[in-house]
């Protein structure tokens, strides 16, 4: 499954081989306002976008493409015409400022940048700053200078690079726990590699389905759920650019999604709307990014019938390495090592520990973590093993069990407290809508445990309130586990990819 002869393009892979198998007419990709295109017409973009990289812009392969811009069919075709060019894409999340793109484009060096139209003014800003000579191309817009009407100008047919599988072919900027981002590098069959592992052995795409997931290409996620794993299999995505979760399950209703994949907070918030019966139409749900909470698993189950297929992966092993499908999941597990992962969880002194120990979740598989040209490296690999950074469990029977973020671990007078036990335990408070908790410092107990809070439109966030909860948490969980400190927000701190950001709320607690 996992041997790739020594030359190997992934678009050729992704395209020519599933065409060979399919035919070129069946839909690749379709959009909610009707525009759909087929495998041949991806072929054709794919290959006029790879010749306007070469012909026109100079790009030899091993040269850096930089690309921003949410999920639309042109960024597709721009992502496989870059890769088939031999190029290595720089995936960035197309709501990243001109001062969170800077040290991203410093760090990658790209020499073209690909860019939906209406993002481009951030990264003129850019390259007017720290990169003067950057090409900035900028497409599905009207100028003429646009990537569609070069691409026009090209006959459809292109050669495509002839690059070696272990050529790097994506760099993926990962801001991590702290804000400062580190350069991820992948491989051309690190591409094909989520696919053989997650892809075929938990996913299970069929021809004829047709996926949505939310988070945007630049979140790996998102790149695999809705180009790589799609395309492998001859289905077909739904390419959506800002749904919100209601949105998202009127657009499953409507355009007859069959697999969807989101972050568990869409699917909390699809319940909470009252619109989860939109989603009959599944076949299967995804739940990956955070942690999905019980009650929400639950729900999902009782009222469509449908397992959701938890998965934890990280933008430094490209996809997911721990899920469960089928009669395999196990309810408040998220799984355990896809097919070709090995897993462990490790203690204090990096070895080992027992099933029914926590510790610190080490990976080794067929795709892991390179940083380009940073220190932090020697943190995520220890002896070979990834330490991804979360606290899990393992059982007798190999299933891991979330814990929290390791930096996510509460230590208050001696227990040790998970954030997110805490914070599901809040978030089924019916007046409560998003919560984050987090170690607050406290002289007499080392930390507390110190929430925030955002409640219902209308409701009054007062002494009263804070009781409320408090006590709610007692009733739910060993009483230690309350939160001794609540704020009322007005939102969370969230990233790019919807992530919250604990160390935000870290900050605003030492205050
Ligand atoms: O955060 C995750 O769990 C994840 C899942 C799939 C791919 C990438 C990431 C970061």
């Amino acid at each position: 499954d996992l041997q790739y002869p020594e030359r190997l393009n992934a678009a050729v892979e992704l395209l020519d081989e599933t065409i060979r198998t399919h035919g070129p007419d069946r839909p690749a990709l379709r959009t909610p306002d009707g525009t759909v295109w087929t495998y041949g017409e991806l072929l054709t973009r794919t290959n006029q976008v790879a010749a306007v990289l070469t012909e026109d812009l100079g790009l030899v392969p091993g040269n850096r493409v930089l690309l921003r811009a949410p999920n639309t069919p042109w960024t597709v075709a721009a992502w496989l015409g870059a890769l088939r060019a031999g190029g290595v894409v720089v995936t960035t999340m197309a709501a990243l400022r001109a001062r969170e793109l800077g040290p991203v484009v410093e760090k990658t060096r790209p020499t073209v940048a690909l860019v939906d139209h209406r993002f481009v003014e951030d990264v003129l800003t850019v390259r007017d700053t720290v990169a003067p000579d950057l090409v900035v191309v900028p497409y599905d817009g009207d100028s003429g200078d646009d990537l569609s009407r070069r691409a026009a100008t090209k006959s459809g047919e292109f050669e495509a690079a002839d690059t070696a599988a272990d050529d790097v072919a994506l760099f993926g900027p990962t801001s991590g726990s702290t804000g400062v981002p580190k350069i991820t590098t992948h491989f051309q069959r690190d591409i094909l590699s989520i696919d053989n592992t997650f892809g075929r052995h938990v996913l299970h795409l069929e021809p004829d389905d047709v996926v949505a997931c939310t988070a945007p290409f630049a979140f790996t996620f998102g790149l695999g759920m809705l180009v790589v794993f799609p395309l492998r299999a001859g289905a077909c995505a739904l390419l959506t650019e800002s749904a919100t979760p209601v949105q998202l399950a009127e657009l499953v209703e409507e355009h007859g999604v069959t697999v969807l994949a989101t972050a568990p907070t869409a699917y909390k918030q699809v319940i909470k709307s009252g619109n989860l019966a939109r989603l009959r139409g599944l076949r299967k749900a995804v739940s990956a990014g955070e942690h999905i909470a019980r009650d929400v698993w639950e729900a999902i189950r009782d009222e469509l019938g449908l397992k959701v297929i938890d998965g934890i992966g990280a933008t430094e092993m490209l996809h997911i390495f721990i899920s469960a499908a089928g009669d395999d999941i196990r309810p408040g597990s998220t799984g355990r090592p896809v097919p070709g992962y090995r897993a462990t969880v490790l203690g204090p002194d990096d070895r080992p520990v027992p099933p029914g120990t926590e510790g610190r979740l080490a990976v080794i598989g067929p795709v892991g973590c390179r940083y380009l040209d940073d220190e932090r490296q020697r943190g995520y690999v220890v002896d070979g093993w990834n330490v991804t950074g979360d606290t899990f469990v393992q059982d007798e029977d190999g299933y891991f069990f979330y814990r929290a973020r390791t930096d996510n671990m509460i230590v208050s007078s001696g227990y040790n407290i998970g954030a997110p036990e805490v914070e599901a335990a809040i978030d089924v408070h019916p007046d409560v809508v998003e919560v984050g908790v987090v170690g607050e410092p406290d002289a007499e107990r080392g930390s507390i445990v110190s929430a925030f809070v955002v409640l219902r439109e209308g409701v009054v966030g007062d002494d009263a309130k804070v009781r409320e909860i408090q006590d709610h948490v007692k009733a739910t969980l060993a009483p230690y586990k309350y939160p001794r400190r609540v704020r009322f927000v007005d939102r969370l701190p969230r990233n790019t990819s919807g992530k919250l950001q604990h160390f935000k709320l870290r900050e605003q607690a030492q205050h």
